[in-house]
């Protein structure tokens, strides 16, 4: 049998940073509830939790960056929306994001875990955001739980 190295959702004693923008923050707000609600359900402490709020998402990797550099963190999870049609360069923001995100987390070693919306309406964005379509921000906050244990494993 091959040796196999996967992680558990417990949360207990792990360390989280985050980063959620303002932009849109009829979304990105229900995103962080469903984010801290997942991260304390799964036994996170309350001060074992960081909010760092940035403007918008194209602000996300550099907080991220700090938060992840700074070592205090087991995972750093970023949230925002990237709302098409909002303005032309939405798909410039998103996909600077999206790499920035994943740059900080090979550079660091740190977990990074990407909880940023980019649908096509706000209305798709309210069903991503604990609606319909369950919420994004919970998602990101289980995998942020999952790499950092896994990374504790490795
Ligand atoms: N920021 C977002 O978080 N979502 C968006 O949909 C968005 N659009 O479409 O413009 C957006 N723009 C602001 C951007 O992230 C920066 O905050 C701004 O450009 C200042 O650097």
């Amino acid at each position: 049998m091959p040796r196999e190295i996967s992680a558990d959702l417990t949360a207990e004693g792990l360390k989280f940073a985050v980063v959620v923008s303002r932009f849109n923050d009829l979304i990105t707000e229900q995103l962080l509830r469903g984010c801290i609600d997942c991260l304390t359900r799964h036994g996170a402490a309350d001060k074992a939790i960081t909010v760092i709020r940035v403007p918008g998402a194209f602000e996300i990797p550099v907080a991220v960056a700090a938060a992840a550099r700074a070592k205090k963190h087991d995972a750093v999870i970023a949230l925002g929306a990237v709302i098409r049609g909002e303005t032309p360069h939405n798909e410039h923001i998103a996909a600077e994001v999206t790499k920035g995100i994943a740059q900080v987390a090979l550079e660091t070693g740190v977990p990074v875990t990407l909880g940023v919306l980019t649908p096509n309406t706000l209305e798709q964005a309210v069903e991503r955001s604990g609606v319909k379509r369950g919420n994004k921000g919970a998602e990101a906050a289980a995998s942020a739980i999952e790499m950092a244990n896994l990374m504790k494993k490795i």
